[in-house]
């Protein structure tokens, strides 16, 4: 098999024939219709954008390129990044993940700006606004920004952006592992290590002990699972949004993280996990599901969302919650904390579903999924290799959909979708017009 770059120079061709077919027979067929009540929802199943990267299908899951990824599940990060781009599953030892590695090793160092700029933070920053910096920064770095202001042909565009994507995916465990080391005073940074694989590069820079190679498998499962979810997602589409006016990946993923760090989005893991040692502090140790029920039914009154529940278009339980249990399952079966989200899983839904019938009696909308997202879970694992620092998970989290926003930027270049400009209407448009 062709080195990544070899392989999209086949590929890529084929994608602009198959766009101009598209558009061609089908240009002015009619998607769908958009009621007011999407325009209000923060536009809910609206068909505006093309991805071809992952599909999520509300009643199963994730596809990551028409794979269903628990059929998937052993695929290493540098495999999944292939085939979010290309929709082929290089072999793990083959030509193309040989040739990736040698990259990633070439492409790995940080400028020292910017532990210069990490250091001069407030000790207190958030890790998201840390490694969001550590990308800003670098932005003088990138090779889409130099060869555009050169004059860069408009169908090159993806290959100065696929160059700067893996420059991208390179500096970020470096940087990331740098920010958990500087953040939670962890003693020397850590090197990358040449020839060893992604994920459990990122392990080992983080320093945790992991003398069974445990942790290394979790951090590849993480990078594996979190890696894009289609394109309409708050992160995947603000990247995608920034990259449509030719920002380059660095403006644009970082852009984008800093929709992922929100807390209904991509900082809801570290709520989860804040949420159960909650209750195992309240109850003084793994609660029992009656608790667990009394605590989620206090959350709820209280007026807040129970974390790591609930979901903008699954509606069954997330295929990598399902993943995670299952490492637990083999690696953590009597660790506290992962019991308790095992308890919380059996209890939560009908909680929800409960809730969800008193907010209909009261006139309001219903909730659309009680099932389990691939937050609920995740945290309970890290916790138990060490990693408590819960602020931290979002950063994890965005090493791994760093793959999928810069996979889709490069698609989009690729096949050159156009800048981004959706209609809005005023409350006054809707009233008079609308009927
Ligand atoms: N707990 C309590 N209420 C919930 C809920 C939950 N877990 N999930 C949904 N609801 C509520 C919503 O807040 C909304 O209430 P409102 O109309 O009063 O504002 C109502 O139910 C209807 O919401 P929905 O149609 O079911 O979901 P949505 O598409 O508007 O929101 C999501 C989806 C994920 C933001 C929501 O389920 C939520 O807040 N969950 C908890 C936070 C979370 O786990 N986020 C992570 C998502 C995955 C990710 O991006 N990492």
């Amino acid at each position: 098999m062709a080195t990544l770059q070899e392989r999209l120079d086949e590929l890529v061709p084929k994608w602009r024939e198959e766009r101009a077919r598209l558009l061609k027979q089908k240009g002015q067929s009619v998607l769908g219709e958009v009621t007011v009540a999407q325009a209000f929802g923060g536009m809910r199943g609206v068909k505006g954008m093309v991805c071809d990267t992952s599909v999520v299908d509300p009643g199963k899951g994730l596809f990551i390129r028409e794979h269903f990824l628990l059929d998937i599940l052993d695929l290493w990060p540098e495999q999944t990044f292939c085939l979010l781009l290309t929709g082929e599953i290089p072999d793990r030892e083959g030509e193309m993940i040989r040739a990736f590695r040698l990259e990633m090793d070439k492409r790995s160092w940080l400028p020292g700006y910017v532990y210069d700029v990490l250091r001069a933070m407030p000790p207190d920053s958030h890790p998201m606004c840390m490694l969001n910096t550590g990308i800003l920064v670098m932005q003088r770095e990138s090779t889409f920004r130099k060869l555009y202001d050169k004059g860069l042909r408009k169908e090159d565009y993806w290959k100065a952006t696929l160059d700067d994507s893996l420059n991208l995916l390179a500096k970020l465990p470096v940087l990331a592992a740098a920010v958990y080391r500087l953040r939670y005073e962890k003693g020397d940074f850590i090197d990358w290590t040449p020839g060893l694989d992604y994920g459990a590069n990122y392990a080992n820079m983080l320093g945790l002990p992991d003398p069974f190679g445990q942790f290394a498998e979790l951090m590849r499962l993480y990078l594996h699972f979190h890696c894009d979810h289609e394109g309409g997602n708050v992160s995947a589409n603000t990247c995608h949004t920034v990259g449509s006016a030719l920002s380059d990946p660095f403006y644009a993923v970082s852009a984008g993280l800093s929709g992922l760090a929100g807390p209904l989005h991509g900082l809801a893991n570290q709520e989860c996990l804040r949420w159960v040692l909650d209750t195992i502090e309240l109850f003084r140790g793994a609660p029992n599901e009656e608790e667990i029920e009394a605590f989620a039914a206090k959350t709820l009154h209280d007026g807040k969302v129970i974390p790591g529940y609930g979901h903008a278009v699954l509606r069954v339980t997330d295929p990598r919650f399902i993943g995670f249990n299952r490492f637990g399952k083999k690696y953590t079966p009597d660790d506290p904390v992962f019991q308790t989200v095992d308890r919380v899983f059996n209890v939560v839904p009908k909680v929800l579903q409960r809730h969800s019938e008193e907010r209909v009696k009261e006139g309001k909308s219903p909730i659309a999924n009680f099932y389990p997202n691939v937050d609920a879970g995740s945290g309970a694992l890290l916790h138990h290799y060490g990693l408590v620092e819960f602020e931290y998970y979002t950063v994890l989290f965005s090493v791994s959909r760093a793959m999928g926003m810069l996979a889709q930027l490069v698609w989009n270049r690729a096949v050159g979708t156009a800048i981004t400009r959706p209609k809005s209407i005023s409350m006054k448009w809707i009233a008079e017009n609308v009927k």
